[in-house]
């Protein structure tokens, strides 16, 4: 299975991303978590990526479709993944498609969580009280200013690629403005069906 995950920032895309590896045990590539993990590991990547990151706009093309296409080649992705918002331009979806033909693939679904605007930025507030009250690191970009940037991204860059894999008959949407588990249950459906 090779799914990738697309939707707003907020809109529940990690949170289901997790929820499938536990389900299909195959792995959830997630080019967040990687650039994060990058930043605090102090690499290279890590410090080209961190400013930008807080700053709420997209990292480059050039990095994120290197850490990916590094990622897909351990054995561990062999029975297919989970892109987790990733690809995010038109430049990445070309990319993922070309990294895929090289290496004998493609994809079998993008999954599409639709959630209203005011809601993300709930949910992130909410995120961010919750990682705070908890005492836990809250994420430079889980605040309303720079969230609005993230949105602004998103509907520049990223909206863009409903149309592109919508016209390649590889787009369904879900619900995402439902409960997690409803949500779950949705793509679960969506995948059964197209067993
Ligand atoms: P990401 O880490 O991908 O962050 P996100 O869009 O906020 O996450 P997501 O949609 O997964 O939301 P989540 O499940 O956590 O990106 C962060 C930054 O990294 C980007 O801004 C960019 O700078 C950089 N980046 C990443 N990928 C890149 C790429 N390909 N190209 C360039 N740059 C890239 O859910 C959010 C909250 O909502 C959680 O608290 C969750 O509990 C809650 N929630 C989830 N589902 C819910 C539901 N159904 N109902 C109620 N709450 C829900």
């Amino acid at each position: 299975m090779k799914l990738i995950l697309l939707g707003p920032p907020g809109a529940g895309k990690g949170t289901q991303a997790q929820r499938l590896v536990e389900k299909h045990g195959i792995p959830q590539l997630s080019t967040g978590d990687m650039l994060r993990a990058a930043v605090k590991a102090g690499t290279e990547v890590g410090r080209r990526a961190k400013a930008v990151m807080d700053a709420g706009e997209l990292v480059s093309d050039e990095i994120v479709n290197a850490i990916v296409a590094e990622r897909i080649d351990q054995p561990d992705c062999k029975k297919g993944f989970i892109l987790d918002g990733y690809p995010r331009t038109l430049v990445q979806a070309d990319s993922v498609e070309k990294m895929l033909a090289e290496r004998g693939l493609k994809l079998d679904m993008v999954i599409e969580l639709v959630v209203d605007d005011k809601a993300l930025v709930g949910r992130i507030v909410k995120r961010a009280e919750e990682a705070a009250a908890a005492g836990q690191p809250v994420r430079k970009d889980d605040n309303p200013e720079v969230f609005e940037e993230r949105l602004r991204e998103y509907y520049k860059k990223t909206a863009p690629l409903i149309g592109y894999y919508y016209a390649k008959g590889l787009l369904k949407g879900v619900d995402g403005m439902a409960s997690i588990d409803d949500v779950t249950t949705q793509i679960e459906a969506l995948l059964a069906a197209n067993k």
